[in-house]
């Protein structure tokens, strides 16, 4: 079985299905990467979506996933988040109640953890990665199913950020955009442009055929949402690397821009969900769970 199974899965390494969800009120792009042997899929960057007017979580993004996955007969191995989010919450935990799947996150989340944990004033709060079954470091590598994925550290937008490449396809989350919309900003705690420009450089050594998966788009232009482009677009087309030639050039660009962007609405709202792997505080003396928001803590605001 496992022979037969080994002969027929060599196109697939090659080119593994992958299916997009837009969320269009965070703009982002959830995926479905499916090793097409074995109908083994891992769900990487699902959204725990939240209505900040009040405070409503609601699971419809992750169970539009779910469902998806039962009407085409998948086993979902994985889930993945590239990176801890600071525009919406990471529905890794409940869909690893929901499937059993084992969760992972870049090695380096504990960095954020350290970090966020500072902010929030959480003093138990373990900064030590154990809210994921599994933490990649750099040159790791997994399976889903019998494809296998290389996981590369992609600093930059945040301290822990991984990008997953599987055959043809790599996730690449927020480092480039679509090209006609450019790069991530780098200006969230722990942000860093030179390591963005390290890692969008790194990115673009991989084969110019590669299809790039993206995390967000923010349809410039009014244009529909898309999501995917390949190294050999990007190199030609992305208005950012037009713009910038080197690693000064680039940090200059991003400096600029970051200046002018107010902070995701919900940053303060994902960080602590998101650094807990995506499970909401503990209920209270009254069963209800709370937010923390700490005041004054992220600097002068920018504003729309
Ligand atoms: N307006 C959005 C902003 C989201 C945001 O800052 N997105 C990050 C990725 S998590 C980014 O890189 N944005 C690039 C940009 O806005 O130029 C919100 O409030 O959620
Ligand atoms: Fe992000």
């Amino acid at each position: 079985m496992k022979h037969a199974a080994e002969s027929v899965s060599a196109p697939s390494i090659l080119s593994p299905r992958v299916d997009a969800f837009f969320e269009r009120e965070t703009f982002s792009i959830q995926y479905v990467l499916t090793d097409p042997a074995t109908r083994h899929c891992a769900l990487i960057d699902p959204v725990l979506d939240y209505d900040e007017r009040s405070a409503t979580t609601s699971t419809a993004s992750a169970d539009a996933l779910l469902s998806f996955v039962e009407a085409e007969g998948l086993r979902v191995e994985w889930i993945l988040d590239t990176h801890p989010h600071a525009d919406h919450l990471s529905a890794a935990h409940y869909l690893k109640e929901r499937t059993g799947a084992t969760t992972a996150i870049g090695a380096r989340v504990t960095d954020v953890q350290r970090l966020w944990k500072a902010l929030y004033n959480l003093p138990h709060f373990p900064a030590d990665g154990s809210q994921w079954d599994r933490l990649f470091a750099d040159g790791d590598r997994f399976r889903i199913g019998e494809m296998e994925v290389a996981v590369l550290f992609s600093p930059g937008h945040t301290l822990a950020s991984v990008t997953y490449v599987a055959g043809d396809a790599a996730f690449i989350h927020d480092t480039l955009f679509m090209p006609d919309f450019g790069s991530a900003r780098c200006d969230f705690p722990g942000g860093d442009p030179a390591a963005m420009w390290a890692t969008i450089q790194r990115i673009l050594t991989l084969p110019d055929e590669t299809r790039l998966f993206t995390g967000h788009d923010y349809m410039p232009n009014g244009r529909p949402p898309a999501w995917e482009s390949t190294v050999a677009r990007q190199k030609a087309e992305n208005i950012h690397l037009a713009k910038a030639k080197n690693e000064a050039e680039f940090v200059a660009l991003r400096r600029a821009r970051d200046a002018t962007l107010p902070m995701p609405k919900l940053i303060l709202h994902a960080l602590q969900v998101n650094i807990a792997g995506g499970r909401l505080p503990p209920p209270e003396s009254d069963g209800r769970r709370y937010l923390k928001i700490p005041l004054n803590a992220l600097g002068s605001p920018v504003r729309d």
